[in-house]
């Protein structure tokens, strides 16, 4: 049995500003993943605060916050075949200047808070920060018709 996952991903305040939405949100189309929630969000103190908790002792966490403050992000829930390992290798690593030549985070790139885009890092990190930022009924369940091209039977 194939392992249908979701994943969580935020396009940053870089993303927005920099008017890369559109081109980030057609890697993730053409790789043939399947979003079944999107919306803007403006981040708060409180949520960043959960979502980042790993990260609040770090000199780096003040700016991080206000980063993430500047604009609305976009929020995605993917869901596929090991979509979590799936969207990460697509992303790149964390620094966009370590990241392998061909992902979105060293192609459009070069800052570390600057990054372009969230993904969860696990499946079940990926249902924490789901339920974080969705309520149920905003995730759609619907048949993508282009399955049979990208996953066969
Ligand atoms: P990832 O988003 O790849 O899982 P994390 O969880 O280590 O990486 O980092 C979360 C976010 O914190 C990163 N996307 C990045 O924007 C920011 N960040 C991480 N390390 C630094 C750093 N040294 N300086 C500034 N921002 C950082």
């Amino acid at each position: 049995m194939p392992d249908i996952q979701r994943t969580l991903v935020l396009l940053k305040p870089d993303a927005v500003q920099r008017e890369l939405v559109g081109d980030v949100l057609h890697r993730f189309e053409r790789k043939g993943l399947k979003f079944i929630a999107m919306k803007l969000i403006h981040l708060d103190e409180t949520t960043l605060a959960e979502h980042y908790s790993h990260h609040t002792e770090k000199p780096f966490y003040k700016g991080l916050v206000e980063f993430m403050m500047q604009t609305p992000v976009v929020a995605i829930v993917f869901e596929g075949i090991d979509v979590v390992a799936e969207m990460r290798k697509i992303l790149g690593s964390t620094n966009p200047r370590e990241a392998d030549a061909g992902t979105v985070r060293a192609d459009f790139s070069m800052d570390l808070a600057g990054n372009i885009a969230h993904a969860s890092d696990t499946a079940e990190n990926a249902q924490i920060e789901i339920d974080r930022f969705f309520k149920a009924d905003e995730l759609f369940d619907y048949k993508k018709l282009t399955d049979q091209y990208h996953f066969g039977e």
